[in-house]
């Protein structure tokens, strides 16, 4: 009787914990991995976010100050408290200078990012990094008469080591403007230009931001935010864009191929490598070292069948885009390809890393290993990546995985099943090859309705939304009415994931979107890379626009982040917004403690630069937000609205 009872409780408690695991994502093999780490008593994002809630909501409406010392300061948003703080900033301000420090944090992330990438193309045309070669001459071609400089008569060496000098002065220019955004269309570029927001050297950009959020600079929020606008610009038409023409030279321009996705890309007799984080100047380097003959000996001698790299994040994208090395998760699966119990390295750089990687392979047999000069965390094996000894490193660090296999635990390993196929690599040159080498084809398709407008999905995972719920509902949402998708990021894997990304995918979509999808042979959502490759898509909307004659904020277009949560999320919807695109964040931004501020973001903003924001959590009215949005558009262009 007892023990009947005992079982009783035991199934409820289970259950209990079933119904727990299926709330935190939508993704069957998180689900298996949420409930193995709850059965192996280790703790992830999702249990340390129980343990903050509820969260401080000072913090949350973006209405405390720490930018001096007589603070910090909070204003009470209700009214009954503090109305000022200390020197006599209001909520308006304070709500301001805050998000100009997130958007000047997130354009540092991607426009240093971008440096390092062409300190290595610099090193590389000096013969300083040998490990490195130009891959796409083409595209080195191209942008070096972009930024004007001769190339007759000189080897691709010499064309590179000037173009690396053109553009480590973008980071460092003190006057003039940004060099990329003379790719945007002709309206959008003097409509910047009238409001005084066109970038100027990406680094002053950001430490003007520093500046000016310094207690008792600038103090007026609508001039706080332009500056957050350019800031943001600096980035897309800057930092990001410079990152992504930097590394396709170097490790070549994306096309389709073929790939897979999710935790079940984990080998089960393989050593498992993952590589996560931003930069794809170590990820080539490892996915080329983990073909090294002499490392496949070592493993068949450990006892293992081979190497298999896999990706997180948008290092994974990286390599993901260029080489269809397999992607293992999103953001919020690091913790969950740890807990497998089957990766011998997580191999790590900067940005989207959780320090709580450290003590959680503690749990496991996986080494973490933290290889940038910018970035350690808690319990690493530091191995420095530097260009110089880049593939002598890689090695070494494929070395430390390999002889970590037979440390792991066959007791402690659970690789899910699921292992989803996509298609990968469509940057815009893919693009427009896809169509026969112009945008007409896809401009028709516009016009006739059959696709009825583009959707720019992208950015994160956040554990205040189920995880991928809000990417692929939404995503689903604009396939089913005829919107073409391109993504990029996390939301790129959310998709794949769920299957979005292979050409069979068109049956969820529209009649229109179906016919077209099926003509191409191509997903009716694009996966372009990267968050820095945002840029691929400010690039094919302005091909777009140019086309027709007219601005990007003409276009039946819209973005979405459904479940952004980093710094950097926030200098793209900057940017994005400034480029003329209307945005719809699903995560609540911290500015509902001003009400102009809110207020100049989802309405005013029109009014300026021809796009808004708008928060919707829900995917489904998210996706009917933006449909509306681009409904509107088609009207305005004279097209059938009328879906
Ligand atoms: Ni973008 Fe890519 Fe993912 Fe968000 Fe992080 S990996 S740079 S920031 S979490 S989408
Ligand atoms: Fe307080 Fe003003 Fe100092 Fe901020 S800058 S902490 S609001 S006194």
């Amino acid at each position: 009787m007892e023990q009947k009872e005992n079982e009783k409780s035991m199934d409820s408690d289970s259950e209990t914990m079933l119904k727990k695991v299926y709330e935190k994502s939508i993704d069957p093999a998180s689900q298996t991995i949420l409930l193995k780490a709850k059965q192996e008593g280790v703790e992830t994002a999702w249990d340390r976010y129980e343990k903050q809630l509820p969260q401080c909501s000072f913090g949350q409406l973006g209405v405390c100050c720490r930018n001096c010392n007589m603070g910090p300061c909070r204003i009470d948003p209700f009214g009954e408290g503090a109305e000022k703080g200390i020197c006599g900033a209001t909520a308006d301000i304070i709500v301001a200078r805050n998000l100009l420090r997130t958007i000047a944090a997130g354009a540092a992330a991607h426009s240093d990012h971008a440096r390092d990438a062409v300190l290595a193309f610099k090193k590389m045309s000096e013969g300083a990094a040998g490990s490195y070669a130009i891959k796409d001459e083409a595209k080195l071609l191209s942008l070096a008469s972009e930024y004007g400089i001769p190339t007759e008569g000189k080897n691709r060496e010499k064309v590179a080591s000037e173009l690396a000098d053109a553009l480590l002065l973008e980071f460092g220019k003190q006057t003039g403007s940004l060099l990329c955004t003379m790719r945007a269309p002709e309206p959008r570029l003097k409509l910047w230009t009238e409001l005084g927001i066109v970038p100027r050297g990406i680094d002053r950009e950001i430490v003007e931001c520093m500046h000016r959020t310094h207690m008792g600079v600038d103090n007026n929020a609508t001039h706080i935010l332009l500056q957050g606008l350019r800031t943001g610009l600096s980035d897309g038409w800057g930092g990001s864009m410079i990152a992504t023409d930097v590394q396709d030279i170097l490790f070549g321009t994306p096309q389709p191929r073929m790939s897979t996705v999710n935790l079940g890309v984990l080998s089960r007799d393989k050593v498992n490598v993952i590589v996560h984080g931003h930069e794809p100047i170590l990820s080539e380097m490892i996915v080329e070292a983990a073909e090294d003959s002499e490392l496949l000996k070592l493993a068949q001698e450990k006892g293992a069948a081979g190497i298999n790299v896999a990706g997180i994040c948008c290092t994974g994208n990286e390599t993901l885009m260029r080489h269809g090395t397999p992607i293992a998760g999103t953001f919020l699966q690091q913790e969950l390809a740890v807990i497998t119990g089957a990766v011998e390295a997580m191999v790590v750089d900067v940005q989207c890393v959780m320090p709580s990687l450290g003590e959680l392979s503690g749990c496991y047999h996986t080494k973490f290993i933290s290889t940038s000069p910018k970035a350690d965390f808690p319990n690493t094996v530091r191995m420095e990546f530097h260009e110089e000894k880049a593939y002598e490193t890689a090695k070494e660090i494929i070395r430390v995985a390999v002889e970590n296999f037979p440390f792991r635990n066959p007791e402690k390993v659970n690789i899910p099943r699921e292992k989803q196929e996509c298609m990968v690599g469509f940057s815009a040159e893919a693009i427009l090859n896809a169509l026969g080498g112009s945008p007409d084809p896809l401009i028709e398709a516009i016009k006739s309705g059959a696709v009825w407008g583009v959707g720019a999905v992208v950015g994160c995972n956040n554990v205040k939304i189920k995880h991928n719920y809000g990417h692929v509902n939404l995503v689903k949402e604009l396939i089913k009415n005829n919107v073409l998708v391109v993504t990029t990021g996390c939301n790129a894997i959310a998709c794949a994931e769920a299957g979005l990304l292979v050409p069979e995918a068109s049956e969820l979509a529209g009649e229109g979107l179906k016919a077209v999808c099926k003509a191409l042979g191509i997903p009716p959502v694009l996966h372009m890379g990267s968050c820095v490759d945002i840029s691929r898509i400010l690039v094919l909307s302005s091909v777009l626009a140019n086309r027709l004659g007219m601005d990007i904020s003409d276009l039946p277009v819209a973005g979405a982040a459904p479940e952004w949560m980093s710094e950097k999320a926030v200098s793209i919807g900057a940017y994005v917004v400034s480029s003329g695109v209307f945005t719809v964040l699903g995560t609540v931004p911290p500015v509902l403690g001003s009400q102009a501020v809110t207020a100049l973001l989802t309405r005013d903003l029109n009014n300026v630069v021809g796009a808004s924001f708008a928060v919707e959590p829900d995917p489904f009215k998210a996706a009917a937000l933006m449909l509306e949005h681009i409904d509107g558009k088609r009207k305005s262009l004279g097209l059938n609205s009328d879906r």
